[in-house]
């Protein structure tokens, strides 16, 4: 990864923008670009560049670069409007990004090609003002004042909007978050204290709660485990998090086996938690060995159940080959693309394990994440066993592709598990230190660090 801060020296008779006559005011203008590239294969790479408007408040903006190789060209972006003229590159804002308040930023991003060399462009201008990184003409910008409150209560009740997840300010936004482990084996990981460590050490913004439904799970007892998932959603709710109900569906892989059961538990689990703002619906974790047509009938007869219940819940759709979109059976996101679940407010799952799935399943998220709304249920930073070692690279490049493409994630797993995937070490769920270092494992400490940073939901 290469990580340029563009600061470039320029005179004060670059500024571009009017200037008020007469003291006090002052039109400030200045602004800033990081470009970053997120990852990068043979002849490909994807970018994100990261727009801070350091001036007075703008209502409509362009940035424009200059790529250095010739062979370089944007393929497709997002988050605003891209073109390319040679090699002068211009992204202009979308209806939710157009205006950017003093000190606000925005990221773009961009999955492009090349021929020779990959360089980073080095100077950036927005609306014509090349950007410094400090303000000419500075007045005493205002800053925003920290956003409080829990995840859950800045955000309140989400939908889905264009391809993203949005909060009930119809901003687009970013949830992370930890699965848990099968709750029919790690019940005693989801304690009031393991839940209070993530909710305020991890600051994570959501829990998915993974019920299998085989497996000595749901079917053995389809009152304890609905018990049981509603008791993790309070648990959740109480702490400010997002509550994910993962249906596990797993073996076998048609979730058309389930479908009598995903209609009970769903009726039950939705009209009990109906009120509640916290409640996302994930209705098959991963079919496979079964076609997008099956998954897709499967879904548009659960859906229904679903909104009958609680219609403005964000319904989540595993997708085929263990929710990769089908690109592990060979396909990709075309045939979901081309063949939608006729229902409204849905996402669709995409799962990776970092160790397995690499530069192919990359370039598939980059290019659906334009086209359909994409939520990483599950990912884990191993092998796709859930065990091995982690693969740091890949856990990093998967992490900043979600975070520049604003896609929500849930870690597996939030568990004691003895396998690379868990984010605790063996035996942590018996005993009461859910927070110090002393407890995670390489895996958990990479999630901790990258799930814990500022989440700076837009308020407005
Ligand atoms: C794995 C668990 C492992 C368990 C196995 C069988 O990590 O302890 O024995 O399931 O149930 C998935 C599944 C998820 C898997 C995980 C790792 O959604 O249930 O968990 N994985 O194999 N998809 C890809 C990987």
């Amino acid at each position: 990864m290469k990580r340029l801060l563009a600061l470039l020296a320029t005179g004060a008779s670059v500024v571009g923008l009017t200037v008020l006559a007469g003291p006090p005011a002052q039109a400030a203008t200045g602004c800033s670009a990081e470009y970053t590239i997120t990852s990068q294969w043979a002849g490909g790479f994807q970018a994100g560049v990261k727009v801070t408007n350091l001036g007075d408040p703008v209502s409509d903006w362009t940035l424009g670069f200059t790529m250095p190789d010739t062979g370089q060209k944007v393929v497709q972006g997002w988050n605003a409007t891209w073109s390319q003229s040679g090699s002068a590159v211009t992204a202009t804002g979308v209806d939710w990004n157009r205006t950017l308040a003093t000190g606000a930023s925005t990221d773009l991003g961009f999955v492009g090609s090349f021929t020779g060399s990959n360089p980073a462009p080095t100077s950036f201008s927005l609306n014509g003002v090349a950007c410094t990184g400090s303000v000419t003409n500075p007045t005493d910008p205002p800053t925003d004042p920290p956003v409080t409150g829990t995840p859950a209560d800045v955000n309140g009740q989400l939908h889905v909007c264009g391809v993203h997840l949005c909060n009930q300010y119809d901003r687009p936004i970013q949830l992370r978050g930890m699965s848990t482990h099968g709750i029919q084996w790690f019940g005693s990981c989801y304690s009031d204290a393991s839940l209070d460590a993530l909710a305020d050490d991890w600051k994570s913004d959501l829990l998915r709660v993974a019920m299998y439904v085989q497996e000595d799970g749901y079917e053995t007892d389809p009152d304890g485990f609905t018990r049981q998932v509603n008791r993790l959603v309070d648990m959740a709710e109480a702490r400010g998090m997002y509550a994910l109900i993962d249906f596990h569906t797993l073996t076998p892989g048609d979730p058309n086996y389930n479908l009598d059961r995903a209609k009970t538990f769903f009726s039950s689990v939705a009209a009990r938690n109906a009120d509640k703002k916290n409640v996302i619906y994930e209705i098959a974790n991963e079919p496979n060995g079964v076609s997008w047509a099956a998954v897709k009938n499967y879904a548009e007869q659960v859906i229904p159940v679903i909104r009958a219940a609680d219609p403005d819940a964000v319904v989540i759709v595993g997708t085929r080959g263990w929710s990769s979109l089908g690109v592990s059976d060979g396909s990709n996101e075309s045939e979901v693309v081309n063949n939608p679940v006729n229902a409204a407010n849905i996402m669709y799952a995409f799962h990776f394990y970092a160790a397995s799935h690499k530069d192919n399943y990359r370039a598939t998220v980059s290019r659906a994440a334009s086209q359909l709304p994409l939520f990483v249920s599950e990912f884990g930073t191993v092998s796709a066993t859930g065990g091995g070692a982690v693969d740091r690279a890949s856990s990093i490049a998967w992490l900043d592709l979600l975070d520049q493409l604003k896609i929500s994630y849930a870690n597996w797993t939030f568990s004691d598990a003895d396998e690379g995937s868990a984010a605790f070490k063996p035996g942590t769920c018996n005993g009461s230190d859910f927070s110090s270092s002393a407890v995670l494992t390489e895996s958990g400490a990479l999630l901790k660090s990258r799930i814990s940073t500022a989440d700076n939901f837009p308020t407005s």
